[in-house]
């Protein structure tokens, strides 16, 4: 398959399991997911894609965005629609890092991070991986350090998604430095 092809059904995938399943006619169940067999459908009613093809996707993604068990398949974070992923606390590294731009850290460094249309503040566990997310912002980048340790000592919940990434409800401002 073709990576152009490749990344614009994934991207479709993510729209509509994290953002829109009503508008591809799918419903979510209560922790996100979805029959296999009906997203297919979908997308090879959009797309020129077969099962096999879909499959790959799936497994091919950089950042292992979804699971498929079961014969059922859900996005591992990044949603705004209502769905509760079951996810497990876990206890954080020392530290964790945010990726943005630099704009917005005039309204962060007075309120924190919050966790804007999605349903966690998004955190990476090394410099590198919050540098290819602030990478997707316009403009000059900078990177936050979290004191989760810290954060999580003073009885913050972290969460860790399927595909490693670290959420959590908000990072007040007095767990934040610039990196
Ligand atoms: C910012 C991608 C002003 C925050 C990535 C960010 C990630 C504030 C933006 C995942 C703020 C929200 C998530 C405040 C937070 N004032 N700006 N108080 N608090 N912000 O997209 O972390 O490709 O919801 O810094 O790789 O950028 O989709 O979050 O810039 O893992 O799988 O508000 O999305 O993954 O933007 O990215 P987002 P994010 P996928």
């Amino acid at each position: 398959m073709k990576a152009k092809l490749e990344t614009e059904v994934s991207k479709y995938m993510s729209y509509v399991l994290r953002h829109a399943p009503d508008a591809a006619g799918l419903t979510l169940d209560s922790e996100g997911w979805v029959s296999f067999d009906e997203l297919e459908k979908v997308l090879a009613s959009k797309y020129d894609v077969s099962r096999a093809d879909v499959i790959e996707i799936v497994d091919n993604n950089p950042k292992k965005r979804f699971t498929l068990a079961d014969g059922r398949i859900r996005a591992n974070q990044g949603h705004s629609v209502d769905v509760d992923l079951a996810l497990n606390q876990v206890e954080p590294p020392a530290a964790l890092f945010h990726g943005t731009s630099l704009t917005n850290w005039h309204s962060i460094e007075h309120e924190g991070l919050k966790k804007m249309q999605r349903h966690h503040v998004h955190l990476s566990a090394d410099v590198e991986t919050a540098k290819i997310v602030a990478a997707r912002r316009r403009g000059e980048h900078i990177i936050l350090r979290v004191d989760a340790a810290r954060m999580f000592s003073e009885g913050h919940s972290f969460f860790v998604s399927d595909n490693g990434v670290w959420l959590a409800e908000s990072v007040p401002v007095q767990y934040l430095s610039r990196n």
